[in-house]
């Protein structure tokens, strides 16, 4: 250290005061170094008994007494405000490397007893306990059977098709020769999104899209939902159908009322009687509808049945000319049988239902049945 004297008088004093500061920049120097020590130890102290630690507990507790809030570490690094500015930052820079070393040796140790832990636990699971059930879930008795119905007229020839739900009121109704002054037109009966959109009021309109594209032969169903202004018993605003359709040449009431047994009698069983009472619809001529022998009953009478002994299905019939020329068939080569029947009734008839709302509450006490 220079200290700058120009007077001999002042050189005692001069030398006296260069001497305070050399000891003040040893004591400082001192001191830096002992403090660096103090980290070496309090490190190697604190690596040496974490590798004496046995378990979980005793690990967090080591953690503590070093780099907890009161820790040897963290006091360590309250002192570095007492050095000279000049050295705290070296001093700071190396604590902090030290605390940092620590803390990633402590973690590894911790994370190695946890995970340990966790095995014990493994270890001591009870495997003769019984398990818990898993919920399970099931297709809807409409989607059951609308599948059911599927499949019987697949095995026949028949393509499932579907189409939209939102319709225009040409599909819907205009090509299926229903008149404008039709009552399923009105509004009392239909849901219109707009002047010219509705909701379909049945699968119909599947039909006409397909003719409209491919012409005969034609061997089509049409699953789906339909939606109606009605809310009963036995009606919902929205409900199923299974539509079919069948165009060649020389097709004939006979073949409809073949297909419609052979149906009856795979979805109910081989006992079940047909009859076709005549009916009237705008888009078949003849028109029928088909009631089955009661199987409840099975023709005695009862409530279900009214006391008739018969139980209506399904609407059939031969398709109307009007129909085949609007999609641009040719009505003296072709014709074609069609019919249709809501899904709700036939599920509601299997499984002995009385109330159609029923499927659609939701309750899984009730679905859960089928
Ligand atoms: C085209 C031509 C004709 C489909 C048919 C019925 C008779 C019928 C009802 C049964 C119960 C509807 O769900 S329900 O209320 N259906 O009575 N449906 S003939 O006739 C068609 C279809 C498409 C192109």
């Amino acid at each position: 250290m220079v200290v700058n004297c120009d007077a001999e008088v002042q050189s005692a004093k001069c030398i006296e005061q260069s001497a305070k500061k050399n000891a003040m920049h040893h004591a400082r120097s001192n001191s830096e170094e002992r403090m660096k020590q103090e980290l070496e130890k309090v490190e190697q102290e604190a690596l040496e008994a974490l590798k004496a630690v046995s378990d979980l507990a005793e690990g967090k507790a080591l953690k503590t007494q070093y780099l907890g809030r009161k820790g040897a570490v963290t006091a360590f690094l309250r002192k570095i405000s007492s050095l000279p500015p000049e050295k705290r930052a070296e001093t700071g820079r190396l604590a902090n490397e030290v605390k940092k070393r620590l803390e990633e040796a402590f973690e590894k140790t911790l994370q190695a007893f946890e995970s340990d832990q966790g095995e014990t636990a493994g270890d001591a699971l009870d495997v003769t306990l019984t398990g818990r059930p898993i919920a399970r879930g099931r297709l809807h008795p409409i989607t059951q059977i609308t599948q059911a119905i599927c499949e019987i007229f697949q095995r026949l020839g028949f393509e499932i098709v579907e189409g939209p739900d939102v319709e225009l009121d040409y599909y819907n109704f205009e090509a299926l020769n229903i008149p404008r002054d039709h009552p399923a037109r009105d509004m009392q009966d239909t849901f219109y999104v707009s002047d010219n959109i509705v909701l379909r009021t049945h699968t119909s309109p599947i039909q006409v899209r397909v003719m409209e594209k491919q012409s005969p032969p034609v061997r089509i169903i049409a699953p789906g939902k339909a939606y109606r202004v009605d809310s009963d018993i036995s009606h919902t605003p929205m409900f199923h159908q299974v539509e079919g359709l069948m165009v060649q040449e020389d097709i004939s009431l006979g073949d409809l009322k073949g297909i419609l047994t052979t149906f009856v009698h795979q979805i109910f069983d081989e006992e079940t009687s047909l009859r076709f009472r005549p009916s009237f619809f705008p888009f078949t001529e003849p028109s029928a509808e088909v009631d089955i022998r009661c199987v409840i009953c099975r023709g005695k009478g009862c409530r279900v049945c009214s006391h008739t002994g018969w139980l209506e299905v399904l609407g059939a019939g031969m398709v109307h000319p009007a129909v085949f020329e609007m999609v641009g068939y040719d009505t003296d080569r072709y014709t074609g049988f069609a019919f249709g029947m809501g899904v709700e009734r036939i599920a509601m008839l299997k499984f002995g239902i009385e109330d159609i709302r029923k499927f659609y509450e939701n309750d899984l006490r009730f679905l859960e049945q089928f």
